[in-house]
């Protein structure tokens, strides 16, 4: 039985917590989606993926039984639809800030009437099985996720219109982004409180109109946070960051402290 897409699980109502890997090499995917995490992340907007390594990255994430996201570099809404041929389960959109530009992701990331995906997913369907194009194009737009990030003061202000896309499934907070433009370029503080307000918009208004809510959290207490005001799909800090906490915490056992 194929297992259960990131979008049903989604829709469902579950929480699910990503990771978020940075580092090209395909095989750093494939150990972080071999933890507990839910699903895994490549970052192309500030990791250091490639085409390349966002296909190899993305069979191995496949291969270890959990959905991909990418998230993509800004306005580059070709590898969208590229990184859906890939075989990813959502691509999520950096600096989304208008309804023309959430236009353009829904129509790099969504076949006719929705969009205008052009046609040839056939490393997608071998990943998942899939051998019947008619199957394919009858449940793509449904089981592929367009996700719109939401990081700035600009789209806050029409957030209701970008939710009202047709096609868009749903968006994403980005608290760094949030915080610099919210204190017109004075901090950066993905888990101050002076954003809370703005945060808690969007898991709201994203609700009310039915779409998934999205964000990236910097630390634990961010991802209860999130969890507890309606975020439900969860990105939790990041790969370098997981060896880094991984090395203090065997070192300090080393030398019998508590980790720094
Ligand atoms: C942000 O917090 O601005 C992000 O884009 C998350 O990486
Ligand atoms: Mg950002």
């Amino acid at each position: 039985m194929p297992r259960q897409t990131l979008a049903e699980t989604l829709r469902a109502g579950t929480t699910v917590v990503s990771a978020w890997v940075t580092l090209p090499d395909p095989l750093v995917a494939e150990a972080v989606a071999r933890s507990a995490f839910g699903a895994v992340t490549l970052d192309v907007q500030h990791g250091l993926h490639d085409t390349a390594s966002v296909m190899q990255s993305i069979a191995g994430i496949a291969h270890a039984g959990k959905p991909a996201i990418v998230r993509l570099a800004v306005d580059d809404f070709g590898f969208a639809s590229r990184s859906l041929d890939f075989g990813a389960e959502a691509v999520i959109a950096p600096m989304i800030n208008s309804v023309a530009d959430a236009q353009r992701l829904v129509a790099a990331t969504k076949y006719p009437p929705l969009g205008e995906r052009s046609w040839g997913p056939t490393r997608a369907m071998s990943l998942f099985g899939i051998d019947d194009a008619q199957v394919q194009l009858r449940t793509a737009n449904r089981s592929t996720l367009a996700i719109a990030m939401i990081e700035t003061m600009r789209a806050l202000d029409v957030l209701d219109d970008i939710l009202a896309v047709e096609g868009l499934d749903g968006v994403f907070l980005g608290p760094s982004d949030l915080s610099v433009t919210f204190s017109r370029g004075e901090r950066v503080a993905p888990a101050d409180a002076f954003i809370d307000a703005p945060v808690r918009r969007i898991a709201e208004q994203a609700n009310k109109a039915g779409k998934i809510a999205g964000a990236f959290a910097v630390n634990g207490e961010r991802v209860r946070f999130y969890r507890e005001i309606g975020y439900r799909l969860i990105a939790l800090a990041s790969d370098q960051s997981y060896l880094a906490r991984g090395i203090s915490a065997m070192l300090a056992d080393v030398d019998g402290k508590s980790p720094a």
